[in-house]
């Protein structure tokens, strides 16, 4: 299964959502909570006649169904995602919508057993993440369900066949006679380019892909939430946000919680990049106390800043914190690059990856075909057929991105022997995190291990360039990680009416990342569309979520490594105690509750920003410093 497909019916980097996976399904895990969980909370009917042996032997019959059902499924959106044509698109929704009928009846059976006293912990556990595993419920009538499932493949094609043309971007592409770019070109030109009105063309014309999604995407929005409700469920916000081993409410408010801890963080990195971009662009493009520029972030949805390093460094030339630099100059290629991020984990003790991962993946670009080039993770059979499918490009971004997608892949190694209800993440934040947090460990120490470096510097300056870096990833991103949820979840609740769409999109972009668009967007514009999760239809808040869990894993893995002295400078490379640990937590899958899992590896069982914060604590002072003369913060 694609991680994001796995939860059933959303389209997922894992495998849609629908096929949600961006790395696995997102079938999370808990322990049956206690009901009723919350207002969403569906009112279960269970039968007084069911017994416990019934549910065990439904639950068998699940997990059998299902495995086949996921690898047809994915199998189809492999190829659809390989190789986007008419013909593959249907297949895949037909795919999908067998596997949208089978999840909607098999939860609504399973409702018989809703209560049921003296089931066995583990399927008591199965029943619970079956419940909340459809993040694309389809209804009952059969034409509604198959134009479900067609609007979620329409969508993701849409999304990958997108391109920004413009003559205004002619000679800005690989073939500098192009007028029409790729994303991927699009995203080296926001890194590379300062001017201003280029980037805005590159971000203008990159947002006019997404406009024929929107009437599409309000009909998803209907379809999905006519499932939902007649799964008990208020709309589908309920579904995604129960799969977390707590009540919506509490859900919401460890997210506002974790939030709250971390903003400040942020609040600084943002001020001091609005007056380095103030100093380049000028008092009238970037005033004071206003929301930046969409499009002056070098990305394109301005999630992650690290294109805009040379601006931000805090003290040029000290040390060698550009990777990108590093990797060209040695030569680098993608499968050199994957072989580099597998060498990481099998350092720690873990397997190698297997022949035909290295057979099936995607890796570059091709050429002569249409492909979804969005970052993926799968294993088709949830057996050990392991795949990533990316458009890997030579960078440092590139290089994280592949650490990322080899997390998921360990992580259904390492679970694969589970039944599939269980093959999932503790919660969808872990299995995003993993390869993160592997990441943390590329420091210089480790890089000069290796040879991309000469010798690892050891001066605070050099240190305080490392961190800056990792801050323009890790720290940029967690805004946004935040809002993409919180407004798909008031679209699903209707809290948000189509006819709003856009504004409230800005809305929440400027109250969280302090962005604002570099021109007028009305509600002739659909711009959440074009972000690849939204047409993906997969969840965002996980992304949140392991975005400050890396950091946690991270510190436990040191402590465990017996790293002395900051935490920005450990690296678990090499070290196989704190491999078994990450190992001891892959195995559980979405076995057990996420706070038993977090246990598992870290000794803690609440999810806790401090370690992010212990993290950059000398980059936050330093900015503090910097920031003296600013007016922080935005109106
Ligand atoms: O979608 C992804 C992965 C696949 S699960 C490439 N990520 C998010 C994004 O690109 O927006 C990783 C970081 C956040
Ligand atoms: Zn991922």
């Amino acid at each position: 299964m694609k991680w994001s497909l796995r939860r059933l019916g959303a389209l997922s980097c894992l495998a849609p959502i629908w096929a949600a996976a961006c790395g696995s399904p997102s079938v999370v895990g808990g322990p049956p909570p206690p009901a009723p969980v919350s207002p969403g909370e569906p009112a279960l009917a269970s039968d007084q006649g069911a017994t416990a042996a019934e549910a065990d032997a439904f639950i068998e019959q699940t997990n059998t169904e299902l495995k086949e059902l996921w690898t047809h499924s994915a199998r189809a959106a492999w190829v659809k995602a390989n190789f986007i044509t008419h013909d593959t698109e249907l297949l895949e929704a037909r795919e999908n919508e067998k596997l949208l009928e089978y999840s909607a009846r098999r939860i609504k059976e399973a409702q018989r057993f809703a209560g049921l006293e003296g089931l066995r912990p583990d399927t008591a556990r199965m029943l619970y993440l079956l419940k909340y595993s459809s993040g694309m419920p389809a209804p009952t009538d059969a034409a509604k369900r198959r134009r479900l499932a067609e609007l979620g493949t329409q969508l993701e094609s849409l999304y990958g066949k997108g391109r920004a043309c413009s003559p205004k971007l002619k000679g800005h592409g690989d073939d500098k006679s192009a007028e029409c770019l790729t994303l991927g070109e699009l995203s080296k030109l926001l890194t590379k380019s300062r001017d201003y009105d280029v980037l805005l063309e590159a971000w203008n014309q990159w947002h006019a892909i997404s406009l024929p999604m929107r009437p599409m995407y309000t009909e998803m929005v209907g379809l999905a939430n006519e499932g939902a409700r007649e799964l008990g469920f208020r709309d589908v916000s309920d579904i995604w946000k129960g799969g977390y081993d707590m009540t919506t409410d509490e859900f919401h408010r460890e997210m506002d919680r974790l939030w709250t801890e971390v903003k400040p963080l942020y609040d600084r990195l943002h001020c001091f990049a609005r007056a380095r971009l103030r100093k380049k662009y000028g008092k009238d493009r970037i005033p004071e106390r206003a929301p930046i520029p969409a499009h002056l972030l070098g990305n394109m949805w301005a999630q992650e800043w690290t294109g805009l390093y040379k601006e931000m460094e805090p003290f040029p030339g000290k040390g060698e914190a550009d990777i990108t630099k590093l990797l060209v100059a040695k030569k680098y290629d993608p499968i050199k690059m994957v072989k580099l991020a597998e060498g990481f984990f099998t350092s720690l003790g873990m397997d190698p990856l297997p022949q035909t991962f290295w057979e099936r993946s995607l890796f570059t670009k091709p050429k002569d075909r249409e492909v979804v080039c969005h970052a993926s993770a799968w294993d088709v059979t949830s057996s050990g057929d392991l795949r990533i499918k990316m458009c890997i490009e030579v960078n440092h971004e590139d290089l994280v991105t592949i650490h990322h997608e080899l997390g998921h892949n360990y992580y259904f190694h390492y679970y694969n022997n589970l039944p599939v209800l269980f093959q999932a993440g503790a919660n969808d934040g872990f299995h995003e995190g993993i390869g993160d947090t592997l990441a943390l460990s590329v420091t210089p120490g480790y890089l000069a291990k290796i040879g991309l470096l000469a010798k690892a510097p050891s001066d605070d300056k050099a240190e305080l360039n490392v961190l800056m870096q990792r801050a323009l990833e890790g720290i940029a991103f967690l805004p946004f990680g935040k809002l993409i949820d919180e407004w798909r979840w008031d679209v699903f609740s209707g809290k948000t009416a189509p006819s709003r769409y856009n504004a409230s999109w800005w809305q929440l972009r400027r109250k969280y990342q302090g962005v604002a668009a570099p021109v007028e967007r009305g509600e002739d514009h659909f711009d959440p569309g074009a972000k690849y999760h939204i047409p993906g239809n997969v969840p965002y808040t996980r992304y949140f979520i392991a975005r400050i869990l890396q950091y946690q894993f991270q510190r436990a893995l040191c402590r465990t490594a017996g790293h002395t002295g900051p935490l920005h400078t450990c690296s678990i490379y090499g070290n196989t105690e704190a491999g078994a640990k990450m190992i001891a937590m892959l195995k559980l899958g979405a076995s057990k509750p996420w706070p038993e899992a977090l246990h598992a590896m870290t000794g803690e069982r609440r999810m806790d920003a401090t370690a992010i914060i212990d993290y950059y604590e000398p980059l936050i002072t330093w900015l503090d410093q910097q920031n003296k003369a600013e007016q922080c913060g935005w109106e």
